[in-house]
């Protein structure tokens, strides 16, 4: 797809659901392990879930489940007794939940001290404003594509609404690659636009103590998609040549 297409109909995407997933709480929890999600892009049901874990600011194993594909199913039917997405699993607790309301419910009941809001549970408008996404998006991520399995997972810093960031999970969803999802959602004022453009005229500085701080502090500067390949020692910024790299290395 041309590249302005996709980067309007994914800025498209994100408005369609009010820009949800774009802030994430100052405070991260610390997991043990990161919660574990069988996912697809491009899923009307599963986006609702992952807006709510960069809310959260949880980490995440993404185990794409795209139609068509087989890598993670056996796992999944495994865990969950069904093929049926998004299926959660959180190594921490043994908690098994499927579907968004039973996930998103429990993921704020137990690393939350607020109720799950209704704008990230299932109803008939999240849902629709959801698939009207999808819909933006062509249904990227979605189909399965012949790919090769990598030996080690990948990671990928991100946040759910981010228009690039999103780009990249859907190549990531359509390869079956797993990945840990990084949620870098914003944190304050001067995270807000692109890094190239923040909203502030002092010299950007993430809040302190944060997994962005955190970040800034080894790269010198706070910018998803950042994509990190043990299999090829390899990290990087650019949402197009993430896509390209991903596209190169795995797909068959
Ligand atoms: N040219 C970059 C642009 C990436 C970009 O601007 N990403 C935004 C999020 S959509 C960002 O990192 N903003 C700064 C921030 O979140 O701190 C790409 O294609 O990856």
């Amino acid at each position: 797809m041309n590249r302005m297409i996709d980067l309007t109909s994914s800025v498209v995407a994100s408005t369609l659901r009010s820009w949800r997933g774009s802030m994430s709480s100052k405070a991260s929890t610390l997991l043990k392990q990161p919660i574990q999600l069988f996912d697809q892009e491009g899923h009307p049901q599963c986006r609702l879930v992952r807006e709510a874990i960069t809310e959260l600011n949880l980490d995440t194993m993404i185990y794409p489940c795209p139609e068509g594909g087989t890598r993670h199913t056996e796992r999944l039917k495994e865990l969950a007794g069904h093929q049926i997405i998004p299926f959660l699993y959180d190594p921490n607790t043994g908690y098994k939940a499927t579907g968004v309301n039973a996930i998103v419910s429990y993921l704020f009941d137990h690393y939350s001290k607020r109720k799950a809001p209704s704008f990230l549970l299932e109803s008939p408008i999240t849902v629709a404003s959801s698939k009207l996404a999808s819909l933006a998006r062509f249904q990227a991520g979605t189909k399965a594509r012949a790919s090769k399995t990598p030996n080690q997972s990948l990671t990928l810093y991100s946040f759910e609404a981010s228009p690039f960031s999103r780009l990249v999970r859907e190549k990531l969803s359509e390869l079956e690659l797993p990945y840990l999802l990084v949620n870098l959602g914003k944190q304050q004022r001067a995270d807000i636009g692109p890094a190239v453009m923040r909203l502030t005229l002092k010299p950007y500085r993430p809040l302190p103590g944060t997994k962005r701080d955190e970040f800034f502090k080894k790269y010198g500067d706070v910018q998803v998609p950042f994509l990190i390949d043990p299999n090829n020692d390899t990290e990087m910024f650019e949402s197009a040549d993430i896509v390209r790299y991903l596209e190169d290395k795995y797909a068959q």
